[in-house]
């Protein structure tokens, strides 16, 4: 029986790759070479650092180390303006009653996201108050596919993996459950997502 349930934030709650895109590409804009939607495909669920680093291997730009967390920061401070905006309309469809049934049914509820910013935004939207323990950028090292974020979130549940299941949109968070011993429901689409346990187009589909 299923008693933990892991959702990672981009792409299984809100819709922030949107955001995310317009930041990068605000940057690669200023470097002088085009960053398209399709490129933004490759940092999903990736850490912003190594998010950087696929962008400038993109645009073929070298920079120094120190000069990569300047533009890291520069990249933040604009995504930063984007997600002050978000509100609850920006939660995707069926998200907010699905995490509602799932707590009315005593399952436990984490994030498990990449992101340094996940506190803000889950405030931003009012969801904030339906997780029992949130996981993000700021409390693992690992990335994923490193299944460091999802073990964290069934020990902050005080549950095991065979006990939890995890929501999860980018192939490297559906890795990164894998390696965690985590029942995965992809989100998604289901020929991208193929080493997934079940693949569902939304949160929706599961209310
Ligand atoms: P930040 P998730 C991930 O969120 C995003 O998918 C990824 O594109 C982003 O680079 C990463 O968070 C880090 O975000 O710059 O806010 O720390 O899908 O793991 O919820
Ligand atoms: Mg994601």
């Amino acid at each position: 029986k299923v008693k933990g349930a892991i959702f990672d934030l981009d792409g299984v709650i809100v819709d922030t790759a949107k955001y995310h895109f317009l930041a990068w590409k605000w940057l690669a804009d200023q470097w002088g070479f085009e960053f398209t939607e399709t490129d933004n495909e490759r940092l999903k669920g990736v850490s912003r650092i190594r998010s950087l680093e696929i962008v400038l291997e993109i645009g073929g730009i070298d920079i120094s180390e120190e000069e990569k967390l300047q533009k890291a920061e520069q990249k933040n401070e604009k995504y930063l303006q984007y997600i002050h905006q978000m509100d609850r309309s920006e939660v995707l469809p069926g998200a907010e009653e699905y995490l509602l049934q799932l707590r009315r049914r005593g399952v436990r509820i984490a994030l498990g996201s990449a992101s340094k910013n996940a506190v803000f935004i889950l405030e931003k939207v009012g969801l904030a108050e339906l997780f029992d323990a949130v996981i993000d950028g700021t409390k693992v090292s690992k990335a994923k596919p490193d299944p460091e974020v999802f073990i964290a979130g069934c020990e902050a549940l005080g549950l095991e993996p065979g006990e939890c299941v995890v929501f999860e949109d980018a192939e490297a968070g559906v890795e990164a459950a894998i390696a965690a011993g985590i029942y995965v429901v992809g989100i998604g689409n289901p020929d991208i997502l193929v080493a997934a346990n079940r693949v569902v187009s939304g949160l929706n589909e599961l209310v």
